[in-house]
């Protein structure tokens, strides 16, 4: 093929192959960064594109890569590129992948691949796996490229399957051989397409506009909850004008704090459970009614009939788990646009009863939990660490927060308020553990702030590897590690044998000397005061650091805030 091309192309004719088209073709359409691990077939595709101006961040482990790009995805609304080897390398980044599906991220992951007359013969190539077929059913759209002129279009359909719609991950396949392809560097040329307006708007219906408002105008207690496709959106003052212009309380889901500040008056998070039970009306925005918010039913939902309103790009969202009164399908800027301007001058503001009933609550909570926050036991609690980095963020607002854990990560939610947009990234609609490291990198890369990761210590070690990646490219990241002693707490106990509960990890470990080895900074944190020194100095400084927060190792409960979903043996003995 190469040589047949070499040929037509004719002796003179510069040339290109399928290394530079696929470069020229990212940098077309605006990529910048990507996210990898080396290896056949793909080592001298990294070195390329690294030559030729594209970032490229090498990782550890293809799972921590592809996170990476999946939250690049989200920070950036354009599409975060994964790639990886063959079959292993390609089964490492899948997880991620599919992550950035079930997540509502835009996400290429790219893969070289074995040859397919091998492969579907299956004579045991090397690295040999049918990608394509495994990776179908896990993502958005799933593109193979054979012929290096079909480059330009096997990106352009990746980059507008990932971004348009609904936003979610998409396999690339790319052969061995393809790399090496050539072709003529003007017909190369040509062929590469860059994408027009990869994700068009979406309009709603003036009908919808019109049957939202008509329910929202009827509400004795409605409720607004932001979910993170209004914070993907990036329409973020079109929501504010919405929310202060309904004068209705509002409540942020996890990665939607921050949208508006977590201390905004209208702002019902520390509220909860009162507006989930009391509300009538209820907004959905960019947040599904999925099990983060108990299917919209049951007991946290209390017997008030409730009527929904759900603005969202997915048609298919609608009536997911209960009836939607009033479908409103269109993209977020969009949606919140066409309401505002249907909403003229005169609509009414809120219900100022309902919503001063929301705050008292609200401000009691928050009262309630002030003192445990400024506790200085040693060994620290989890309330003690967080009203430090409660205290931190406040006075840093434009630091990311990275979440992920048990008890660290519910209770971190609870306590640190978010001030901006987009600040705070953690486990996401899986609740999965091993984030952390991968989306430390990203953040750091794509929006060139500091990043403080919260950690639990078992969450930590499922992307720990990467503490030399972050050390490596000398990212502005802190790391601090609520180190209990292990999983929800490190004080279980095997009866049976010598070996350790399963719950519980090393007595003491030193995180810390893992950044240390590394070239960063460890620091050992043993009280709320230590901790405090040691985060400002690492945000000050910038440098790679390593907090070892030592928790008490009975602090921590069960599953954190929902243990209530472990199934329960009958037979147990006690
Ligand atoms: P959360 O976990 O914060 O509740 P989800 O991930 O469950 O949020 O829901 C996000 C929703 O946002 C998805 O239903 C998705 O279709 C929607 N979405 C994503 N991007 C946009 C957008 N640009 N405009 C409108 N809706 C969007
Ligand atoms: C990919 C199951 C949920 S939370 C957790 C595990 C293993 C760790 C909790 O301990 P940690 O936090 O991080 O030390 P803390 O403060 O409570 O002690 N595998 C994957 N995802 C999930 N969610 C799990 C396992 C799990
Ligand atoms: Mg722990």
């Amino acid at each position: 093929m190469a040589e047949a091309a070499l040929k037509a192309a004719g002796p003179e004719e510069e040339l290109t192959d399928g290394f530079n088209l696929i470069i020229d073709a990212l940098k077309l359409n605006g990529i910048k960064n990507i996210y990898a691990v080396p290896g056949i077939p793909i080592t001298d595709f990294l070195r390329m594109s690294q030559a030729a101006g594209l970032r490229v961040l090498s990782f550890r482990h293809e799972q921590n890569a592809g996170y990476a790009a999946s939250i690049a995805g989200w920070l950036t609304k354009q599409p975060g590129v994964c790639v990886t080897v063959s079959a292993p390398g390609f089964l490492n980044g899948l997880t991620a992948l599919a992550h950035a599906t079930t997540n509502c991220f835009p996400m290429i992951m790219i893969s070289g691949s074995s040859e397919r007359e091998v492969v579907d013969l299956q004579q045991g190539d090397y690295e040999e796996m049918d990608q394509l077929a495994v990776a179908k059913t896990m993502c958005k759209a799933a593109y193979r490229v054979l012929h290096a002129q079909d480059i330009g279009i096997g990106i352009a359909r990746a980059i507008r399957s990932a971004v348009s719609g609904r936003p979610g991950g998409v396999y690339l396949d790319l052969p061995a051989k393809l790399f090496g392809q050539v072709m003529g560097a003007e017909a190369g040329k040509k062929s590469l397409v860059k994408v027009i307006d990869a994700a068009p708007a979406q309009i709603p219906g003036a009908d919808a506009i019109k049957r939202a408002l008509d329910v929202i105008k009827g509400a004795k207690k409605p409720l607004i909850i932001l979910g993170k496709g209004a914070a993907y959106a990036q329409a973020d003052e079109a929501i504010k004008d919405f929310v202060e212009k309904s004068g209705i309380p509002f409540l942020p889901m996890s990665m939607a704090k921050g949208l508006l500040p977590d201390t905004h008056p209208q702002c019902a998070g520390a509220a909860r459970s009162l507006v989930l039970k009391d509300s009538d009306v209820v907004i959905m925005m960019g947040a599904r009614l999925n099990w983060l918010l108990s299917h919209g039913k049951g007991k946290n939902w209390g017997d008030a009939p409730k009527k929904f309103v759900q603005l969202d790009i997915e048609p298919k969202e609608m009536d997911s788990n209960v009836e939607i009164v009033a479908p409103v399908v269109g993209d977020m800027g969009s949606c919140v646009n066409a309401m505002l301007s249907a909403m003229g001058n005169n609509f009414p503001k809120g219900n100022a009863d309902w919503m001063a009933t929301v705050a008292k609550k609200r401000d009691e909570n928050v009262a309630k939990m002030a003192p445990k926050l400024m506790n200085n036991n040693v060994p620290m609690d989890y309330h003690g660490a967080l009203g430090v980095i409660k205290q931190v963020i406040k006075e840093r607002p434009d630091t990311i927060l990275v979440n992920e854990g048990a008890n660290t990560l519910d209770l971190a939610r609870g306590i640190i308020d978010i001030y901006k947009p987009r600040k705070r990234i953690d486990v996401g609609t899986w609740g999965i553990m091993g984030i952390g490291m991968g989306y430390s990198v990203a953040a750091a890369v794509e929006t060139g702030h500091k990043v403080l990761a919260v950690e639990g210590d078992s969450a930590f070690g499922f992307s720990g590897m990467e503490t030399e990646t972050i050390a490596r490219y000398k990212l502005p990241v802190c790391i601090v590690i609520f180190n209990n002693d292990g999983i929800y707490r490190g004080t279980d106990t095997n009866a049976a044998s010598n070996d350790p509960a399963t719950t519980v990890f090393v007595k003491g470990a030193r995180y810390d000397k893992m950044m240390e080895g590394f070239g960063g900074v460890g620091v050992n944190a043993t009280s709320p005061d230590e901790l405090r020194q040691a985060i400002n100095a690492a945000l000050d400084s910038g440098k790679p650091t390593l907090i070892n927060a030592v928790i008490d190792p009975a602090a921590g409960s069960e599953s954190g805030r929902i243990g209530n979903l472990n199934p329960q043996s009958a037979l147990k003995k006690k």
